[in-house]
Protein backbone atom coordinates (compact mmCIF):
# COMPACT_ATOMS: atom_id res chain seq x y z
CA UNK A 1 0.00 0.00 0.00
CA UNK A 2 3.16 2.66 0.64
CA UNK A 3 1.94 5.59 1.99
CA UNK A 4 -1.37 5.89 -0.24
CA UNK A 5 -3.92 7.96 1.82
CA UNK A 6 -7.26 6.53 2.36
CA UNK A 7 -9.78 8.72 2.16
CA UNK A 8 -12.67 8.93 4.58
CA UNK A 9 -15.02 10.26 1.89
CA UNK A 10 -17.98 8.18 0.22
CA UNK A 11 -16.79 7.35 -3.32
CA UNK A 12 -19.58 10.01 -5.33
CA UNK A 13 -18.97 12.55 -2.70
CA UNK A 14 -19.67 15.99 -4.11
CA UNK A 15 -17.20 18.46 -4.07
CA UNK A 16 -17.57 21.97 -5.57
CA UNK A 17 -18.43 25.74 -4.65
CA UNK A 18 -21.30 27.82 -4.08
CA UNK A 19 -22.60 31.17 -5.66
CA UNK A 20 -25.66 33.15 -5.81
CA UNK A 21 -26.93 35.24 -8.64
CA UNK A 22 -26.86 38.62 -6.96
CA UNK A 23 -23.42 38.28 -5.18
CA UNK A 24 -21.97 37.26 -8.70
CA UNK A 25 -24.10 37.87 -11.59
CA UNK A 26 -24.08 41.80 -12.46
CA UNK A 27 -25.42 41.96 -15.17
CA UNK A 28 -28.56 44.44 -13.06
CA UNK A 29 -30.06 45.52 -15.75
CA UNK A 30 -29.04 43.57 -18.87
CA UNK A 31 -31.49 41.06 -20.77
CA UNK A 32 -34.91 42.19 -19.41
CA UNK A 33 -34.09 41.64 -15.87
CA UNK A 34 -36.23 43.95 -13.32
CA UNK A 35 -34.61 45.40 -9.98
CA UNK A 36 -34.35 42.69 -6.90
CA UNK A 37 -33.98 43.75 -3.57
CA UNK A 38 -30.23 43.26 -3.84
CA UNK A 39 -30.26 45.88 -6.74
CA UNK A 40 -30.62 48.36 -4.07
CA UNK A 41 -28.31 47.74 -0.90
CA UNK A 42 -26.33 50.48 -1.01
CA UNK A 43 -22.50 50.00 0.04
CA UNK A 44 -21.44 51.67 3.10
CA UNK A 45 -17.56 52.10 3.86
CA UNK A 46 -17.61 51.51 7.30
CA UNK A 47 -19.70 48.90 8.44
CA UNK A 48 -19.91 48.30 12.32
CA UNK A 49 -20.02 44.85 12.29
CA UNK A 50 -21.69 44.99 15.97
CA UNK A 51 -24.38 47.29 14.90
CA UNK A 52 -26.03 44.95 12.13
CA UNK A 53 -29.45 46.01 12.85
CA UNK A 54 -28.87 49.85 11.99
CA UNK A 55 -26.71 48.45 8.85
CA UNK A 56 -29.58 45.94 7.50
CA UNK A 57 -32.50 48.66 8.46
CA UNK A 58 -33.91 50.03 5.27
CA UNK A 59 -36.72 52.80 4.63
CA UNK A 60 -39.09 53.62 1.92
CA UNK A 61 -37.75 56.76 0.78
CA UNK A 62 -34.23 55.58 0.57
CA UNK A 63 -35.06 52.60 -1.03
CA UNK A 64 -37.66 54.82 -3.95
CA UNK A 65 -34.33 56.49 -3.72
CA UNK A 66 -32.04 53.77 -4.73
CA UNK A 67 -34.51 52.49 -7.29
CA UNK A 68 -33.89 55.39 -9.52
CA UNK A 69 -30.27 55.88 -9.46
CA UNK A 70 -28.67 53.97 -12.87
CA UNK A 71 -25.54 54.16 -11.57
CA UNK A 72 -23.86 50.98 -9.71
CA UNK A 73 -21.03 52.67 -7.92
CA UNK A 74 -22.45 52.53 -4.75
CA UNK A 75 -24.40 49.61 -5.44
CA UNK A 76 -22.02 46.70 -5.78
CA UNK A 77 -24.67 43.73 -6.52
CA UNK A 78 -25.62 45.78 -9.85
CA UNK A 79 -21.93 44.38 -11.04
CA UNK A 80 -21.21 41.49 -8.77
CA UNK A 81 -18.30 39.96 -10.71
CA UNK A 82 -19.61 40.40 -14.15
CA UNK A 83 -20.44 36.68 -14.22
CA UNK A 84 -23.00 37.21 -16.64
CA UNK A 85 -21.26 37.69 -19.12
CA UNK A 86 -17.75 35.60 -18.49
CA UNK A 87 -19.47 32.70 -16.77
CA UNK A 88 -17.61 30.34 -19.61
CA UNK A 89 -14.10 31.21 -18.14
CA UNK A 90 -14.99 30.60 -14.86
CA UNK A 91 -16.92 27.59 -15.43
CA UNK A 92 -13.10 26.35 -17.08
CA UNK A 93 -11.73 27.56 -13.93
CA UNK A 94 -13.69 25.47 -11.46
CA UNK A 95 -13.48 22.65 -14.18
CA UNK A 96 -9.60 22.95 -14.05
CA UNK A 97 -10.55 22.38 -10.08
CA UNK A 98 -12.17 19.64 -10.79
CA UNK A 99 -15.70 20.56 -9.37
CA UNK A 100 -18.23 18.09 -9.53
CA UNK A 101 -20.89 20.67 -8.58
CA UNK A 102 -21.67 24.31 -8.40
CA UNK A 103 -24.25 25.58 -6.82
CA UNK A 104 -26.15 28.77 -8.07
CA UNK A 105 -29.19 30.33 -7.69
CA UNK A 106 -31.59 31.87 -10.07
CA UNK A 107 -32.72 35.38 -10.03
CA UNK A 108 -36.38 35.43 -9.92
CA UNK A 109 -37.02 39.23 -10.97
CA UNK A 110 -34.43 37.57 -14.61
CA UNK A 111 -37.18 35.53 -15.07
CA UNK A 112 -40.31 37.60 -13.82
CA UNK A 113 -39.31 41.48 -13.85
CA UNK A 114 -41.76 42.69 -11.44
CA UNK A 115 -42.48 38.79 -9.70
CA UNK A 116 -46.60 39.44 -11.23
CA UNK A 117 -45.71 38.88 -15.10
CA UNK A 118 -48.01 35.41 -15.55
CA UNK A 119 -45.37 34.59 -18.55
CA UNK A 120 -41.52 34.32 -18.45
CA UNK A 121 -38.70 36.73 -19.86
CA UNK A 122 -38.05 34.84 -22.66
CA UNK A 123 -33.75 37.10 -22.42
CA UNK A 124 -34.01 35.96 -18.78
CA UNK A 125 -34.69 31.97 -19.71
CA UNK A 126 -32.47 31.68 -22.10
CA UNK A 127 -29.40 32.80 -20.09
CA UNK A 128 -29.72 30.26 -17.47
CA UNK A 129 -30.30 27.23 -20.29
CA UNK A 130 -26.90 28.80 -21.36
CA UNK A 131 -25.44 28.72 -17.94
CA UNK A 132 -26.46 25.43 -17.57
CA UNK A 133 -25.43 23.68 -21.09
CA UNK A 134 -21.76 25.39 -20.20
CA UNK A 135 -21.89 23.63 -16.95
CA UNK A 136 -22.70 20.09 -18.48
CA UNK A 137 -20.40 20.26 -21.08
CA UNK A 138 -17.98 21.13 -18.00
CA UNK A 139 -19.37 18.20 -15.80
CA UNK A 140 -20.56 20.31 -13.33
CA UNK A 141 -23.65 19.32 -11.94
CA UNK A 142 -25.73 22.60 -10.94
CA UNK A 143 -27.70 22.76 -7.31
CA UNK A 144 -29.89 25.26 -7.52
CA UNK A 145 -31.26 27.69 -4.68
CA UNK A 146 -34.26 28.93 -5.53
CA UNK A 147 -34.59 31.90 -3.38
CA UNK A 148 -31.09 33.17 -2.17
CA UNK A 149 -32.25 36.94 -0.80
CA UNK A 150 -33.10 38.26 -4.81
CA UNK A 151 -36.58 38.68 -4.96
CA UNK A 152 -38.31 41.47 -7.34
CA UNK A 153 -38.14 44.50 -5.70
CA UNK A 154 -41.51 45.51 -7.05
CA UNK A 155 -43.24 42.78 -5.06
CA UNK A 156 -41.55 44.69 -1.54
CA UNK A 157 -42.62 48.43 -2.87
CA UNK A 158 -45.62 47.40 -3.51
CA UNK A 159 -47.00 44.28 -1.27
CA UNK A 160 -44.71 44.35 1.95
CA UNK A 161 -42.72 41.04 0.42
CA UNK A 162 -43.34 37.83 1.86
CA UNK A 163 -45.70 39.41 4.59
CA UNK A 164 -48.82 39.32 1.69
CA UNK A 165 -49.99 35.74 1.01
CA UNK A 166 -50.35 36.13 -2.48
CA UNK A 167 -46.58 35.83 -3.29
CA UNK A 168 -47.30 32.62 -2.63
CA UNK A 169 -48.63 31.84 -5.84
CA UNK A 170 -46.16 33.76 -7.64
CA UNK A 171 -43.57 32.06 -6.22
CA UNK A 172 -45.10 28.68 -7.11
CA UNK A 173 -45.15 29.84 -10.68
CA UNK A 174 -41.61 31.10 -10.30
CA UNK A 175 -40.58 27.70 -9.34
CA UNK A 176 -42.87 26.08 -12.16
CA UNK A 177 -40.94 27.38 -14.63
CA UNK A 178 -37.28 26.52 -13.34
CA UNK A 179 -38.57 22.86 -13.50
CA UNK A 180 -39.93 22.81 -16.53
CA UNK A 181 -36.88 24.82 -17.88
CA UNK A 182 -34.38 23.12 -15.74
CA UNK A 183 -35.27 20.03 -14.32
CA UNK A 184 -33.32 18.37 -17.45
CA UNK A 185 -30.14 19.86 -16.13
CA UNK A 186 -30.06 18.85 -12.12
CA UNK A 187 -31.85 16.38 -9.50
CA UNK A 188 -30.55 19.01 -6.32
CA UNK A 189 -32.34 21.99 -5.79
CA UNK A 190 -33.07 23.91 -2.54
CA UNK A 191 -35.95 26.46 -1.85
CA UNK A 192 -34.86 29.21 0.50
CA UNK A 193 -31.45 30.13 1.43
CA UNK A 194 -30.85 30.29 4.93
CA UNK A 195 -34.84 30.81 5.53
CA UNK A 196 -33.73 31.39 9.19
CA UNK A 197 -32.57 34.88 8.03
CA UNK A 198 -35.67 37.07 7.66
CA UNK A 199 -35.83 37.79 11.23
CA UNK A 200 -32.11 38.91 11.19
CA UNK A 201 -32.69 41.00 8.08
CA UNK A 202 -35.97 41.06 6.50
CA UNK A 203 -35.60 43.08 3.64
CA UNK A 204 -33.23 40.99 1.54
CA UNK A 205 -34.84 38.07 2.86
CA UNK A 206 -38.32 38.61 2.42
CA UNK A 207 -38.75 42.30 0.95
CA UNK A 208 -40.06 43.35 4.47
CA UNK A 209 -39.93 47.43 4.93
CA UNK A 210 -40.65 49.26 8.09
CA UNK A 211 -43.16 51.51 6.66
CA UNK A 212 -45.19 49.21 5.08
CA UNK A 213 -45.60 46.99 8.22
CA UNK A 214 -49.09 47.01 9.61
CA UNK A 215 -49.84 46.81 13.65
CA UNK A 216 -48.24 43.66 14.33
CA UNK A 217 -45.29 45.72 13.78
CA UNK A 218 -41.83 44.27 12.31
CA UNK A 219 -41.36 41.15 14.04
CA UNK A 220 -44.82 40.13 13.44
CA UNK A 221 -44.39 41.05 9.97
CA UNK A 222 -41.32 38.32 10.02
CA UNK A 223 -42.74 35.52 11.18
CA UNK A 224 -45.77 36.19 9.14
CA UNK A 225 -43.76 36.51 5.91
CA UNK A 226 -41.93 33.22 7.69
CA UNK A 227 -45.23 30.99 7.68
CA UNK A 228 -45.70 32.15 3.58
CA UNK A 229 -42.18 31.18 2.68
CA UNK A 230 -42.26 27.75 4.61
CA UNK A 231 -46.03 27.28 2.89
CA UNK A 232 -43.96 28.46 -0.56
CA UNK A 233 -41.16 26.09 0.10
CA UNK A 234 -43.71 22.86 0.66
CA UNK A 235 -45.21 23.44 -2.16
CA UNK A 236 -42.59 23.91 -4.29
CA UNK A 237 -41.49 20.99 -2.92
CA UNK A 238 -44.35 18.96 -3.77
CA UNK A 239 -44.61 20.32 -7.07
CA UNK A 240 -40.81 19.27 -8.39
CA UNK A 241 -41.51 15.48 -7.39
CA UNK A 242 -44.51 15.76 -9.74
CA UNK A 243 -42.67 17.80 -12.34
CA UNK A 244 -39.33 16.11 -11.85
CA UNK A 245 -39.29 12.76 -10.62
CA UNK A 246 -36.15 11.86 -9.05
CA UNK A 247 -34.90 15.39 -8.16
CA UNK A 248 -34.25 16.12 -4.51
CA UNK A 249 -35.21 19.21 -2.31
CA UNK A 250 -33.45 20.34 0.22
CA UNK A 251 -33.96 23.20 3.01
CA UNK A 252 -31.21 25.52 3.73
CA UNK A 253 -30.12 26.43 7.78
CA UNK A 254 -27.66 28.98 8.65
CA UNK A 255 -26.40 26.70 11.41
CA UNK A 256 -25.24 29.23 14.32
CA UNK A 257 -24.11 26.88 16.02
CA UNK A 258 -24.01 27.64 19.81
CA UNK A 259 -21.71 26.88 23.08
CA UNK A 260 -22.52 27.61 27.08
CA UNK A 261 -19.96 30.29 28.15
CA UNK A 262 -19.83 29.04 31.55
CA UNK A 263 -21.49 25.34 32.86
CA UNK A 264 -23.53 27.68 35.00
CA UNK A 265 -26.87 26.13 34.83
CA UNK A 266 -28.62 29.89 33.29
CA UNK A 267 -26.15 30.01 30.72
CA UNK A 268 -27.42 26.60 29.51
CA UNK A 269 -30.81 27.63 29.57
CA UNK A 270 -29.73 30.39 27.33
CA UNK A 271 -27.89 28.41 24.94
CA UNK A 272 -30.22 26.11 24.86
CA UNK A 273 -33.11 28.53 23.90
CA UNK A 274 -30.65 29.97 21.26
CA UNK A 275 -30.23 26.51 19.97
CA UNK A 276 -34.05 25.10 19.68
CA UNK A 277 -34.69 28.71 17.98
CA UNK A 278 -31.83 28.33 15.19
CA UNK A 279 -33.19 24.72 14.62
CA UNK A 280 -36.93 25.11 14.62
CA UNK A 281 -36.88 26.35 11.04
CA UNK A 282 -35.29 23.35 9.74
CA UNK A 283 -37.66 20.91 11.66
CA UNK A 284 -40.88 22.68 10.18
CA UNK A 285 -39.23 21.87 6.81
CA UNK A 286 -38.21 18.46 7.79
CA UNK A 287 -41.29 17.46 10.28
CA UNK A 288 -43.62 19.35 8.39
CA UNK A 289 -45.36 20.56 11.51
CA UNK A 290 -44.07 23.94 13.85
CA UNK A 291 -42.53 22.35 17.13
CA UNK A 292 -44.69 22.81 19.94
CA UNK A 293 -41.94 24.79 21.59
CA UNK A 294 -41.78 27.50 19.10
CA UNK A 295 -45.50 28.23 18.93
CA UNK A 296 -45.09 29.11 22.47
CA UNK A 297 -42.81 31.28 21.85
CA UNK A 298 -43.94 33.22 19.00
CA UNK A 299 -47.06 33.58 21.52
CA UNK A 300 -45.16 34.74 24.21
CA UNK A 301 -43.78 37.40 22.13
CA UNK A 302 -47.51 38.90 21.39
CA UNK A 303 -47.40 37.29 18.10
CA UNK A 304 -50.38 35.73 16.00
CA UNK A 305 -49.56 33.97 12.71
CA UNK A 306 -52.48 34.20 10.01
CA UNK A 307 -52.28 30.93 9.22
CA UNK A 308 -55.42 28.82 6.95
CA UNK A 309 -57.28 26.01 7.70
CA UNK A 310 -54.90 24.16 4.43
CA UNK A 311 -51.63 25.14 5.59
CA UNK A 312 -51.26 22.29 8.49
CA UNK A 313 -51.47 19.90 5.44
CA UNK A 314 -49.32 21.35 2.97
CA UNK A 315 -46.78 21.43 5.42
CA UNK A 316 -47.24 17.67 6.03
CA UNK A 317 -47.07 16.82 2.40
CA UNK A 318 -44.04 18.95 1.21
CA UNK A 319 -41.47 17.92 3.83
CA UNK A 320 -37.74 18.08 2.37
CA UNK A 321 -35.30 14.86 1.01
CA UNK A 322 -31.81 16.54 2.35
CA UNK A 323 -31.15 18.97 5.04
CA UNK A 324 -28.14 21.86 3.56
CA UNK A 325 -26.96 24.05 5.74
CA UNK A 326 -24.04 26.69 5.59
CA UNK A 327 -21.28 26.75 8.49
CA UNK A 328 -18.56 29.56 9.28
CA UNK A 329 -17.77 29.90 12.60
CA UNK A 330 -19.39 29.23 16.04
CA UNK A 331 -20.33 31.52 19.15
CA UNK A 332 -21.04 31.02 23.14
CA UNK A 333 -24.09 32.20 25.03
CA UNK A 334 -24.52 33.91 28.22
CA UNK A 335 -26.74 35.70 30.38
CA UNK A 336 -23.75 37.99 32.01
CA UNK A 337 -24.92 41.09 30.60
CA UNK A 338 -21.00 42.05 30.74
CA UNK A 339 -20.02 39.08 28.53
CA UNK A 340 -17.71 40.50 25.50
CA UNK A 341 -20.01 39.76 22.13
CA UNK A 342 -18.44 39.40 18.90
CA UNK A 343 -19.98 39.10 15.16
CA UNK A 344 -20.88 36.12 13.60
CA UNK A 345 -22.65 35.80 10.19
CA UNK A 346 -25.65 38.66 11.18
CA UNK A 347 -25.30 37.24 14.18
CA UNK A 348 -23.52 39.21 17.96
CA UNK A 349 -22.49 36.28 19.97
CA UNK A 350 -20.39 36.13 23.01
CA UNK A 351 -16.67 35.55 22.57
CA UNK A 352 -15.67 32.32 22.89
CA UNK A 353 -12.09 32.46 24.47
CA UNK A 354 -10.38 28.97 22.81
CA UNK A 355 -11.17 30.43 19.29
CA UNK A 356 -9.50 32.42 16.69
CA UNK A 357 -11.83 35.39 14.98
CA UNK A 358 -11.18 36.04 11.20
CA UNK A 359 -10.98 39.87 10.42
CA UNK A 360 -14.30 40.65 10.48
CA UNK A 361 -14.48 38.90 13.91
CA UNK A 362 -16.19 35.38 13.16
CA UNK A 363 -15.43 32.96 15.27
CA UNK A 364 -13.20 30.17 13.51
CA UNK A 365 -14.35 26.67 14.62
CA UNK A 366 -13.44 23.69 12.57
CA UNK A 367 -14.21 21.22 15.39
CA UNK A 368 -17.83 22.64 15.28
CA UNK A 369 -18.34 22.09 12.09
CA UNK A 370 -18.39 18.27 13.10
CA UNK A 371 -20.70 18.83 16.34
CA UNK A 372 -22.66 20.73 14.35
CA UNK A 373 -22.81 17.58 11.48
CA UNK A 374 -23.23 14.97 14.34
CA UNK A 375 -26.15 17.32 15.98
CA UNK A 376 -28.31 17.46 12.64
CA UNK A 377 -27.72 13.84 11.54
CA UNK A 378 -28.99 12.80 14.78
CA UNK A 379 -31.72 15.18 15.12
CA UNK A 380 -33.01 14.60 11.19
CA UNK A 381 -31.49 11.16 10.38
CA UNK A 382 -31.52 12.76 6.35
CA UNK A 383 -28.51 12.99 4.02
CA UNK A 384 -26.32 16.75 4.79
CA UNK A 385 -24.81 18.67 2.43
CA UNK A 386 -22.62 21.70 3.74
CA UNK A 387 -23.66 24.27 1.01
CA UNK A 388 -21.67 27.10 2.75
CA UNK A 389 -18.37 27.45 4.45
CA UNK A 390 -15.17 29.52 3.79
CA UNK A 391 -13.01 32.15 5.46
CA UNK A 392 -13.24 35.79 4.18
CA UNK A 393 -10.24 37.55 4.23
CA UNK A 394 -8.44 40.55 2.62
CA UNK A 395 -5.94 38.61 0.02
CA UNK A 396 -3.35 40.55 -1.94
CA UNK A 397 -2.59 40.26 -5.80
CA UNK A 398 1.35 40.36 -5.95
CA UNK A 399 3.10 41.91 -8.71
CA UNK A 400 3.73 38.53 -10.37
CA UNK A 401 -0.11 37.75 -10.44
CA UNK A 402 -0.03 35.53 -7.49
CA UNK A 403 -1.78 35.42 -4.20
CA UNK A 404 -0.40 33.80 -0.96
CA UNK A 405 -3.94 32.51 0.95
CA UNK A 406 -2.23 29.77 3.58
CA UNK A 407 -4.91 30.88 5.90
CA UNK A 408 -7.60 30.07 3.46
CA UNK A 409 -6.02 26.45 2.92
CA UNK A 410 -5.61 26.03 6.77
CA UNK A 411 -9.18 27.11 7.30
CA UNK A 412 -10.23 24.81 4.93
CA UNK A 413 -7.83 21.69 5.98
CA UNK A 414 -8.88 21.85 9.44
CA UNK A 415 -12.66 21.86 8.26
CA UNK A 416 -12.19 18.89 5.96
CA UNK A 417 -10.18 16.89 8.98
CA UNK A 418 -13.31 17.52 10.89
CA UNK A 419 -15.80 16.30 8.44
CA UNK A 420 -13.60 13.33 7.72
CA UNK A 421 -14.16 12.85 11.45
CA UNK A 422 -17.96 13.01 11.51
CA UNK A 423 -18.13 10.62 9.00
CA UNK A 424 -16.52 8.04 10.34
CA UNK A 425 -18.75 9.03 13.23
CA UNK A 426 -21.61 7.64 11.04
CA UNK A 427 -22.83 11.25 9.51
CA UNK A 428 -24.20 10.56 6.27
CA UNK A 429 -22.77 13.82 4.48
CA UNK A 430 -23.64 14.03 0.47
CA UNK A 431 -21.30 17.28 -0.65
CA UNK A 432 -19.70 20.09 0.19
CA UNK A 433 -19.76 23.64 -1.43
CA UNK A 434 -17.31 25.89 -0.53
CA UNK A 435 -18.68 29.68 -0.24
CA UNK A 436 -17.44 32.03 -3.07
CA UNK A 437 -15.10 29.90 -4.62
CA UNK A 438 -14.63 33.26 -6.89
CA UNK A 439 -13.97 36.35 -5.47
CA UNK A 440 -17.67 37.84 -5.00
CA UNK A 441 -19.45 40.56 -3.63
CA UNK A 442 -20.39 39.93 -0.07
CA UNK A 443 -23.99 39.60 1.32
CA UNK A 444 -23.90 41.55 4.83
CA UNK A 445 -21.40 44.23 3.87
CA UNK A 446 -21.27 44.59 0.29
CA UNK A 447 -18.00 44.64 0.21
CA UNK A 448 -15.56 43.04 -2.72
CA UNK A 449 -12.53 43.74 -0.27
CA UNK A 450 -13.98 40.43 1.84
CA UNK A 451 -12.76 37.70 -0.30
CA UNK A 452 -13.70 34.47 -0.36
CA UNK A 453 -12.24 32.72 -3.53
CA UNK A 454 -9.75 30.48 -4.81
CA UNK A 455 -9.85 32.53 -7.59
CA UNK A 456 -9.01 36.19 -7.02
CA UNK A 457 -10.81 39.24 -9.13
CA UNK A 458 -9.16 42.22 -9.71
CA UNK A 459 -12.02 44.41 -8.64
CA UNK A 460 -12.45 46.45 -5.51
CA UNK A 461 -15.09 47.85 -3.12
CA UNK A 462 -16.47 50.74 -5.29
CA UNK A 463 -16.21 48.59 -8.58
CA UNK A 464 -12.63 49.90 -9.77
CA UNK A 465 -10.27 47.15 -11.39
CA UNK A 466 -9.77 45.16 -14.39
CA UNK A 467 -11.59 42.08 -13.59
CA UNK A 468 -9.12 39.32 -14.43
CA UNK A 469 -9.31 36.30 -12.90
CA UNK A 470 -6.12 34.99 -10.66
CA UNK A 471 -5.76 31.44 -9.10
CA UNK A 472 -4.61 31.76 -5.46
CA UNK A 473 -2.29 29.27 -3.85
CA UNK A 474 -5.30 27.36 -2.30
CA UNK A 475 -7.00 27.19 -5.98
CA UNK A 476 -4.31 24.40 -6.24
CA UNK A 477 -4.59 22.96 -2.94
CA UNK A 478 -8.37 22.74 -3.40
CA UNK A 479 -8.08 21.11 -6.68
CA UNK A 480 -5.85 18.28 -5.13
CA UNK A 481 -7.73 17.73 -2.47
CA UNK A 482 -10.70 17.26 -5.36
CA UNK A 483 -8.34 15.35 -7.26
CA UNK A 484 -8.28 12.32 -4.24
CA UNK A 485 -11.48 12.76 -2.97
CA UNK A 486 -10.42 14.33 0.27
CA UNK A 487 -7.36 12.22 0.65
CA UNK A 488 -4.66 14.38 0.54
CA UNK A 489 -4.99 18.02 2.53
CA UNK A 490 -1.50 18.48 2.89
C1 LIG B 1 -24.56 33.59 4.03
C2 LIG B 1 -25.21 33.81 2.68
C3 LIG B 1 -24.28 33.90 1.54
C4 LIG B 1 -22.89 34.43 1.88
C5 LIG B 1 -22.41 34.10 3.27
C6 LIG B 1 -21.14 34.85 3.68
O1 LIG B 1 -25.39 34.03 5.00
O2 LIG B 1 -26.11 32.73 2.41
O3 LIG B 1 -24.95 34.66 0.55
O4 LIG B 1 -22.75 35.74 1.56
O5 LIG B 1 -23.38 34.31 4.22
O6 LIG B 1 -21.52 36.06 4.28
P1 LIG B 1 -20.87 37.44 3.84
O7 LIG B 1 -20.92 37.44 2.35
O8 LIG B 1 -21.70 38.45 4.48
O9 LIG B 1 -19.44 37.39 4.36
Amino acid sequence: MGNKKVTPFPQGFLWGGALAANQVEGGWNKGGKGLSVQDVQAYKPHVDQKNLAAHVKVSLPQLLEAAKETDDTYFPKRRGVDFYHRYPQDLALFAEMGFQVLRVSISWPRLYPTGMETQPNPEGIAFYHRLFQEMRKRGIKPLITLAHYEMPLALALEWNGWTDRRVIDLFVRFCETCYKEYGQYTDLWLSFNEIDSCIRHPFTTAGIIPELCGEEGELGACYQALHHQFVAAAMVTKMLREMVPGAKMGCMLTKLTTYPRTCAPDDMIATQARELENLSYADIMVFGEYPRLILRRIEKKGITIRMEPEDEGILREGTVDYVSFSYYMSMTESVDPNAERTPGNTVLGVKNPYLESSEWGWQVDPVGLRYSLVELYDRYKKPLFIVENGLGARDTLEADGSIHDPYRIEYFRRHFEEMAKAIDDGVELIGFTSWGPIDIISASSNQMSKRYGFIYVDQDDLGKGSLERYRKDSFYWYKKVIETNGADLD
